[in-house]
C-alpha cells in the first residue's frame, strides 16, 4: 500500500519539522498520530478518502487533518508539508534520526551553532563549540559522538576486504573455546560479495558441551577487543558493533590501490560494522550455515525446491514433511533427513555442493554437476606488478623472492608506463634499461621465472603509452586505463576495444576502472569487449584488490560466457597485496569461472607459450 506509506512519511516529517521550528507541540503530536494510524490502516487510504465520513471516523483524524488527507489523495502533496520543507534545512532532519537526539537539542544546535548536518555536528564535537550549548557535558558530547559513529555505520556497506579481518578476528578468538566444534564466516562474506553490510559469524557447539559452554561463546563475543557497542546479548545469538581498525593490526592493507590517485575522503562516520553471532549444535550446523549463507534469494529456491520434494527446509534442517500448520518439525521432534553438513542438505536434495559465492539465485539450481571453480590453490602466476621502479615498494628480486614463497611459478614485473607521471611511470628509455634488469635478475634468481612487463596505459583515444617497438620487446602487455574515467560509454567503448584489438597487448588490466564504493569508472558496451577479447586472444583482468574487483562478478560471468580468457592478479605494490587474492578468486567464482579458462592456473610451459605467440600472429 505504497500511497498509505507514503502519507504516513510526509506526516511524520511534518511533525519532525514542526518540532525543530519549535512550532506548537500540539499540532506536531497530532500529525505524529495521524502517521501512525494511517500505517496501521488496513484498507487503501485513497478509497477511504473518497467519503470524508469514513476518515473522520478513524480514530486521530480530526477535521483539518482531513482536509490535508484529501489534499494529499487528490494532489499528490500536501502545501504545508513544502512550506515546511522550504524553513528546515535539508539535513536537520537525519541530524535528528541520530538516536538519543531530540527536537529540542537539535533545534539548539541549529539556531545557537548553525549545525545543520551530521558533517556539521561532527565538526562541532571535534572543534568544542558543542560543548557550548546549555546542559551540554563532556559525557554527552561523548555520547553524541558515539550515536553519530553508529547511525553512519548502520545501512552503510563496507568492502569485503574491510570485513574480512573482522571475521577473522572473532572466528581466530571463538576457535579454541571448550566446545566449540566449528566456526565459519556465513552471509555475504562467505558468498565474497563485494560489499558487505554485516558479518555473520556461526559456530557449531558440540553434542556435549554444557549450556553454560554456549554462554561462555556469547560472553567471549561480546567482549572482544574492538567491540564499540553490544546490540544484542541472547543464549545463542549476539550483536555487537565492532571498530574496523581493531582489526587492522592483524593485515594492513593498502589503503589506495595507486598511489597518486586523488580520492574523495571515505565515507562519514568512521568504520565500524555490525557483527552477528549465532550459536548451534554442530549436528545441524549444515542447515544452518546454508540458512545464514543465503543469499535469501537463493534460500527461497531451495526451500521450493524442498516443498515440490515434499520436504520441509530451515536453519534446523531438512525435514521429511510439510505440515507447516502443526508449527516448525524440529519443535515437534521430527527427525530432520539432513543437518549435519551441506553436502548431506543438498545431497537430500538432488544436488551437488553449491560453492558460497554462486548461491545467488543466477541459475546455480540448474548448473550441470558437478561444480569445479577455480580454487585458490590453482594459481601459480601473478601477472601484475610494481617495483621500485614505479610505485611499488619491492625491488625486483625482493618481488621475486616473495612470489617464490607464496608458492608462484611466475611473476611479471609491469610497472607503469610514462604517462602515468604520478605513479612515477616510466619513460621509454627508462623501461628499456628497467627490461634489462629484469631479465639479468631473472637469470641470477632460481625457482621462479620473472617476466619483464608493463602496465601501459590506454589514453583517453585508445592509444597505447608506448610504441609498437617497445611494446614488442616486452613479455608481458598489461594495458590498462588510468585517467579519463568519466568518457561516455561508446567513447569508452571505442578506447578500450583499441587496446584489446592491439596485437601487443595480452591483458585488459582493471577494465572498467572502477572503485568499489568510490568510483563508477568507464561503462563501456562490455559484450562488445568481450567478443572482441575472445577474437584477439586477450585475457580480461579480475583486479583482487579489494577496492577494485575490476572485472566485477556479474561481468566475470558474461565473459566467461562470451569465451574469454581470464586473468586473477593482485596489482602487487608491496607484500600484503598478495593477500588479496582470495579475493580475486571469489569474485572469478561469482562469475563461475573455471581453473582452465584463468591463465594464472595455468602450468609455466603453457602460459610462456601462449604471451611468446603474441606479436608473432600465432594464438
Ligand atoms: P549483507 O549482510 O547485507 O551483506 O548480506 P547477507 O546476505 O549477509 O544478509 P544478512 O546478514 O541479512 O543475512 C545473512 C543470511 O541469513 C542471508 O543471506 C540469508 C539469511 N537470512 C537472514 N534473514 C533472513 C530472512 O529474513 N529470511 C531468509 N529467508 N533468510 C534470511
Ligand atoms: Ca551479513
Ligand atoms: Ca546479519
Ligand atoms: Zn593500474
Amino acid at each position: 500500500m505504497p500511497a498509505n506509506q507514503e502519507l504516513a512519511s510526509t506526516l511524520s516529517d511534518m511533525a519532525r519539522m514542526m518540532e525543530l521550528l519549535g512550532e506548537d507541540s500540539f499540532r506536531a503530536a497530532a500529525h505524529s498520530r495521524a502517521a501512525r494510524a494511517i500505517e496501521g490502516l488496513a484498507g487503501d487510504i485513497e478509497t477511504i478518502a473518497a467519503d470524508r465520513g469514513a476518515l473522520l471516523a478513524i480514530e486521530g483524524i480530526g477535521a483539518k487533518m482531513a482536509d490535508k488527507i484529501i489534499e494529499f489523495c487528490t494532489t499528490g502533496v500536501i502545501k504545508e508539508h513544502a512550506d515546511l520543507r522550504a524553513r528546515v534545512p535539508e539535513g536537520l532532519l537525519s541530524v535528528l534520526e541520530v538516536p538519543g537526539l531530540g527536537p529540542k537539542t537539535v533545534r539548539a544546535m541549529w539556531q545557537q551553532l548553525g549545525i545543520t548536518s551530521r558533517d556539521g555536528l561532527a565538526r562541532a564535537i571535534e572543534d568544542g563549540s558543542l560543548l557550548t550549548l546549555p546542559r551540554m557535558g563532556e559525557k554527552a558530547v561523548a555520547k553524541i559522538r558515539d550515536a553519530l559513529t553508529f547511525a553512519a555505520a548502520a545501512g552503510q556497506r563496507t568492502w569485503l576486504g574491510k570485513a574480512r579481518p573482522v571475521a577473522d578476528v572473532f572466528i581466530d578468538r571463538l576457535r579454541s573455546l571448550a566446545g566449540v566444534e566449528r566456526v565459519e564466516a556465513a552471509g555475504s562474506l562467505r558468498r565474497g560479495r563485494e560489499t558487505i553490510g554485516d558479518v555473520d559469524i556461526l559456530v557449531g557447539m558440540a553434542a556435549d558441551a554444557p549450556p553454560a559452554a554456549t554462554l561462555a561463546v556469547g560472553e567471549v563475543f561480546r567482549t572482544t577487543p574492538g567491540v564499540t557497542h553490544v546490540l544484542a546479548a541472547g543464549d545463542s545469538k549476539s550483536s555487537v558493533m565492532f571498530s574496523i581498525d581493531a582489526s587492522q593490526g592483524r593485515w594492513q592493507p593498502t589503503p589506495n590501490p595507486e598511489k597518486g590517485e586523488s580520492l574523495p575522503p571515505p565515507p562519514p562516520g568512521g568504520p565500524a560494522i555490525q557483527v552477528d553471532l549465532r550459536v548451534l549444535p554442530a549436528s545441524v550446523y549444515g542447515a544452518a550455515l546454508m540458512y545464514f549463507t543465503g543469499s535469501k534469494e537463493h534460500n527461497v529456491r531451495l526451500r521450493e525446491r524442498a516443498i515440490a520434494r515434499g520436504m520441509t527446509l530451515n536453519e534446523w534442517g531438512l525435514f521429511p514433511d510439510t505440515h507447516k500448520d502443526l508449527g516448525p518439525p524440529q519443535s515437534r521432534g521430527v527427525t530432520p533427513i539432513a543437518a549435519a553438513t551441506e553436502e548431506d542438505v543438498f545431497r537430500a536434495l538432488d544436488l551437488p555442493w553449491i560453492p558460497p559465492e554462486v548461491r545467488e539465485d543466477r541459475g546455480e539450481l540448474d548448473h550441470p554437476r558437478p561444480w569445479a571453480l577455480v580454487d585458490l590453490a590453482d594459481i601459480k602466476a601473478e601477472l601484475h606488478a610494481h617495483t621500485t621502479a614505479s610505485d611499488g615498494v619491492f625491488t625486483i628480486e625482493q618481488l621475486a623472492a616473495e612470489a617464490r614463497r607464496r608458492g608462484f611459478h611466475t611473476i611479471a614485473v609491469t610497472d607503469h608506463s610514462q604517462s602515468s607521471t604520478i605513479a612515477g611511470g616510466l619513460r621509454p628509455d627508462r623501461l628499456r634499461r628497467h627490461i634489462d634488469a629484469v631479465r639479468e635478475a631473472n637469470e641470477r634468481t632460481e625457482g621462479i621465472t620473472i617476466l619483464a612487463g608493463s602496465e601501459v596505459d590506454i589514453l583517453a583515444d585508445g592509444r597505447l603509452d608506448y610504441d609498437d617497438d617497445l611494446l614488442a620487446s616486452l613479455d608481458v602487455v598489461v594495458a590498462s586505463a588510468h585517467a579519463a574515467l568519466t568518457q561516455d560509454p561508446a567513447t569508452a567503448t571505442r578506447r578500450l576495444l583499441a587496446a584489446v584489438t592491439h596485437p601487443l597487448v595480452h591483458i585488459l588490466g582493471h577494465p572498467t576502472g572502477r572503485l568499489v564504493i568510490r568510483r563508477p569508472g568507464l561503462s563501456p558496451d562490455m559484450s562488445e569487449i568481450f567478443a572482441a577479447a575472445r577474437e584477439h586472444n586477450v585475457a580480461m583482468e579480475i583486479n583482487a584488490h579489494w577496492m577494485r574487483l575490476d572485472l566485477r562478478d556479474i561481468h566475470v560471468r558474461a565473459a566467461v560466457e562470451a569465451g574469454c580468457l581470464i586473468a586473477i592478479d593482485c596489482d602487487v605494490h608491496e607484500g600484503a597485496d598478495f593477500d588479496n587474492l582470495r579475493f580475486g578468486v571469489q569474485t572469478a567464482r561469482r562469475g563461475w569461472v573455471t581453473a582452465d579458462r584463468c591463465i594464472n592456473t595455468w602450468p609455466a610451459r603453457r602460459l610462456h607459450a601462449w604471451l611468446r605467440a603474441k606479436g608473432r600472429g600465432g594464438q
